[in-house]
């Protein structure tokens, strides 16, 4: 099996995020996906709207930042380009630009993703994994899935898409905005196979701390899932 630089293969697919203990936010009765941000006006795509719209399966690998990837992950949802092409450009006033697509999460996680990035062809907003719906752990009820871009950029619960015409600013997520840690803002391309953690550092240097915040990271995100469970290690 062929990982990207960096990456090591974990046993099955560990909860894991700036949530850490924290319980995965309750799904509203009729979720929505707000679409916000430079289209005419402002509206909402109930969850259900997804079903209506052509199906689209993944199997792909899964990698974190800190170094673990989880193998062979099959999704089942929509294509973001078919989300943007048919729900999202028709409402942008003419002659406007969208550069950055943000993915916000019920509990407040956010992402930044390019256009170029965000219609690639294996994006998909899913609501199932592995043949059942998303649960709690894996970001129900629906979550963006970038296998291409390392994990942070799969925004999970996801509840609004804003389509901006520059860069927005403060992109990293806010788990890090929070820390003194500015330095280990959001790689503005993310790429997996370019190893593009992060903007500023290179990545040979966060490499070896990231490895060593694995298993304390998904044992405390395993504990605000659903069930005690052995902290993953990376064979
Ligand atoms: N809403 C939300 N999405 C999130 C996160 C988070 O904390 N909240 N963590 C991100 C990170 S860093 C990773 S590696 C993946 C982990 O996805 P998983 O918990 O399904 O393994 O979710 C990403 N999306
Ligand atoms: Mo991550």
């Amino acid at each position: 099996m062929t990982l990207p630089p960096g990456q090591h293969p974990i046993d099955g697919f560990p909860r894991f995020g700036g949530h850490l203990s924290r319980p995965a936010p309750a799904v509203p009765t009729d979720p929505v996906i707000e679409i916000r941000g430079v289209v005419t006006e402002a509206f909402d795509v109930p969850l259900g709207t997804l079903a209506t719209l052509p199906r689209r399966e993944l199997i792909a690998d899964f990698h974190c930042v800190a170094g673990w990837s989880a193998t062979d992950l099959r999704w089942e949802g929509v294509s973001f380009e078919t989300v943007y092409r048919t729900l999202i450009e028709p409402a942008l006033p003419p002659e406007t630009p969208v550069t950055h697509v943000v993915f916000r999460g019920l509990d407040g996680w956010r992402s930044v993703v390019s256009i170029e990035d965000a219609l690639a062809d294996d994006v998909l907003i899913a609501e199932r994994l592995d043949g059942r719906p998303l649960d709690g752990d894996h970001g129900a009820p629906a979550r963006l899935v970038s296998p291409s871009q390392y994990g942070y950029v799969s925004t999970k619960h996801l509840c609004r898409i804003e389509v901006h015409s520059a860069e927005p600013k403060g992109t990293h997520a806010s788990v890090l905005r929070q820390l003194p840690l500015r330095l280990l803002s959001a790689h503005p391309r993310a790429r997996v196979w370019r190893e593009e953690r992060h903007r500023y550092l290179p990545p040979w240097s966060v490499r070896r701390v990231y490895r060593a915040t694995i298993a304390p990271i998904a044992y405390l995100s395993g504990r605000g899932g659903r069930g005690a469970r052995n902290p993953p290690r990376p064979r």
